[in-house]
C-alpha cells in the first residue's frame, strides 16, 4: 500500500460508523509521541465529530511532557482502559515494545490497527496499516501529512503542538530533513509561533547534574595528542552529561570516570571531526577493550560510549587515558 493512499484513506473506517479510539503513545511519552498524538487526535475528532478518543501514555510520560502536558492538555491513561475500540492509532512507537501492555491488547484486537511513525519499519505485522516516513525526523510530519491529504487544516494549538514536537525530534531543526523544514514553515503560516514553541521545549534545569557539569570542568586536566585535545575528569555523577558539556567547550576527546557504589563508570565523548580524522571508534576500540581489560562491561557508538569496571576511579581513567595514546599518539598533560 502506498504511503500517499494510505495518507488519504486514514482512518480506514467510514467515519460515521467510528465509536471509540485509542491514539496510542510509546512507553515514557516524549514530546513528539504525545504531541503528535494530541494533533491525531483532534483531527480524528474533526473527520468523525462523534467519536470519543482515548489518548493512551504506556508507563506514563518524561519530565518536559509532563510540563507540555499543562499547555497541551488531554486526558491519558497509562494502562488498559478495558473499552473496546474500533481503530487504533499507534504514534511514534518504533518498537511494538515500547507498548509495554498494549502490544498483547493489539495483538488480540478486534479493531482496526495503524501505526503512524517515521522510525525504521520492523515488526509491523501486528497492525493493518503502517503509515511510515522514514524520511521524516518527527512523527509530527507524518500527522501534518495526514492532515493535508484530508484536506483539513490543524488549527492553532495543533499548529502549535506539531511544531513543538517536530522541533523535539530535530535538535530544533538542526537535523531536520527538507520535509521537516518545509512542514515547520507551513506551520508557522498556520499560526504557531517559534519563539513560544522554543521556550516551552525548554526544560528546568536539574541541579545536581548543572552542579557536576560545573565541577567536573573545573577540575578538568587537559592532555595534548598530536594535534587533539583531550579533557579529563573525575565526577560521581551524571559521568556522560559531564563528557557531552567538556566536547562543547571545545574538547576533541572527553574522558569522565567516577566511583558510586563501588562501581566506577568513565564515559567517553568524542567530535564527529576526530572520527573521521583518526578513524578512532570510541565504542568498539576504547569502551569495549577496557572493559575487558579492567573486567567489566562496555561498548557504545564511536562518539559516544562508556563502560564500568570494578577498578577505582583514578586507575580506570589512567588506564583509559594510556589506551587513547596507544591509538593517536602520546599524551601529553598541558599546565
Ligand atoms: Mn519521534
Amino acid at each position: 500500500m502506498s504511503f500517499e493512499k494510505d495518507l488519504k484513506e486514514f482512518p480506514f473506517i467510514e467515519t460515521r460508523k467510528l465509536g471509540r479510539v485509542a491514539v496510542i503513545c510509546h512507553r515514557n511519552a516524549d514530546a513528539d509521541t504525545y504531541l503528535s498524538a494530541y494533533a491525531v487526535s483532534k483531527l480524528l475528532r474533526s473527520l468523525a465529530p462523534g467519536c470519543k478518543v482515548d489518548v493512551i501514555t504506556p508507563g506514563g510520560m518524561t519530565v518536559l511532557t509532563k510540563k507540555l502536558s499543562s499547555k497541551f492538555p488531554q486526558e491519558t491513561s497509562e494502562g488498559d482502559t478495558g473499552e473496546k475500540y474500533d481503530l487504533f492509532v499507534a504514534v511514534d512507537v518504533g518498537d511494538i515494545e515500547l507498548l509495554n501492555e498494549w502490544k498483547g491488547r493489539l495483538e488480540k484486537a478486534e479493531g482496526f490497527r495503524v501505526l503512524v511513525d517515521h522510525h525504521p519499519m520492523r515488526d509491523v505485522k501486528i497492525y493493518d496499516r503502517a503509515i511510515v516516513d522514514e524520511s521524516a525526523t518527527s512523527a509530527a510530519e507524518v500527522v501534518y501529512a495526514l492532515y493535508r491529504a484530508k484536506g483539513m487544516v490543524p488549527d492553532a494549538q495543533a499548529s502549535q503542538a506539531l511544531l513543538e514536537a517536530l522541533l523535539f525530534d530535530s535538535s530544533h531543526l538542526a537535523i531536520a530533513s527538507p520535509g521537516g523544514v518545509r512542514a515547520a514553515a507551513a506551520l508557522l503560516d498556520l499560526g504557531a509561533d517559534l519563539p513560544a514553541a522554543r521556550k516551552e521545549l525548554r526544560s528546568e534545569p536539574d541541579y545536581g547534574e548543572v552542579l557536576a557539569k560545573l565541577k567536573g570542568a573545573q577540575r578538568t586536566v587537559i592532555y595534548k595528542a598530536g594535534d587533539w585535545l583531550v579533557a579529563s575528569t573525575l565526577v560521581g555523577s551524571f559521568q556522560a552529561h559531564v563528557a557531552r558539556s567538556l566536547i562543547y567547550l571545545g574538547a576533541d576527546v572527553a574522558v569522565v570516570s567516577g566511583e558510586s557504589d563501588g562501581e566506577t563508570r568513565v564515559s567517553l565523548r568524542a567530535t564527529q571531526r576526530f572520527l573521521e580524522t583518526t578513524g578512532v571508534k570510541l565504542g568498539t576500540q576504547v569502551a569495549e577493550e577496557m572493559a575487558r581489560k579492567l573486567g567489566g562491561h562496555g561498548g557504545g557508538h564511536s562518539t559516544a560510549a562508556s563502560f564500568s569496571t570494578g577498578v577505582g576511579e583514578e586507575e580506570a581513567m589512567e588506564a583509559t587515558l594510556v589506551r587513547l595514546g596507544e591509538l593517536v599518539g602520546a599524551l601529553k598533560k598541558l599546565d
